[in-house]
């Protein structure tokens, strides 16, 4: 079969793109650890406060010992329970250095869930447990916005991580 000398070229230059892109996408895997968020598990939304093994009846921080934590935060229609408020908004509380595992479940709708200058960005899907692991390591006030629009008060429906400076 005749390929023209042109078409040559760009079938190599093509496949060599896909290639670069390919090696891309498997470095971002194993050397920066980059992957889509996966599903933590299951939860009834009209289930989630009852759901005591899975910490969501008592949604807020739990130490896990050597500045490891856990947080169990519900969504809803418009805010997010954290188990702790300061100056009315929804908190969370964490020393300097804190990893920090977030389970967010949604009690309705689909609700959003990032955290601002930290690698946490997910969708809180009603019927999933979704959980993001971040570590702490400024000081500082950080917001959590809903990211997804999920009615009337979206815009409205926020919170904040307040990393406390080590002595
Ligand atoms: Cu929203």
């Amino acid at each position: 079969m005749h390929i023209d000398k042109f078409e040559r070229y760009w079938i190599v230059a093509a496949s060599l793109m896909l290639g670069a892109f390919f090696a891309a996408l498997i470095a971002s895997t194993i050397v920066f650890g980059v992957h889509l968020p996966d599903p933590a598990g299951r939860i009834n939304p009209a289930d989630v406060e009852d759901w005591t093994n899975q910490g969501f009846a008592t949604p807020g921080l739990r130490d896990m010992g050597d500045n490891h934590y856990e947080a169990h935060i519900v969504a809803q229609m418009w805010l997010y329970n954290t188990g702790d408020v300061v100056d009315g908004v929804p908190t969370v509380r964490v020393p300097q250095g804190a990893v920090v595992t977030f389970n967010v479940a949604s009690k309705d709708v689909t609700h959003g869930f990032y955290i601002e200058y930290h690698n946490v960005n997910i969708m809180v899907i009603p019927g999933q447990i979704s959980r993001a692991t971040v570590t702490f390591n400024r000081p500082g006030t950080y917001r959590i916005v809903c990211h997804e629009y999920c009615g009337n008060g979206h815009h409205n429906m926020n919170a904040q991580v307040i990393v406390e400076p080590s002595a």
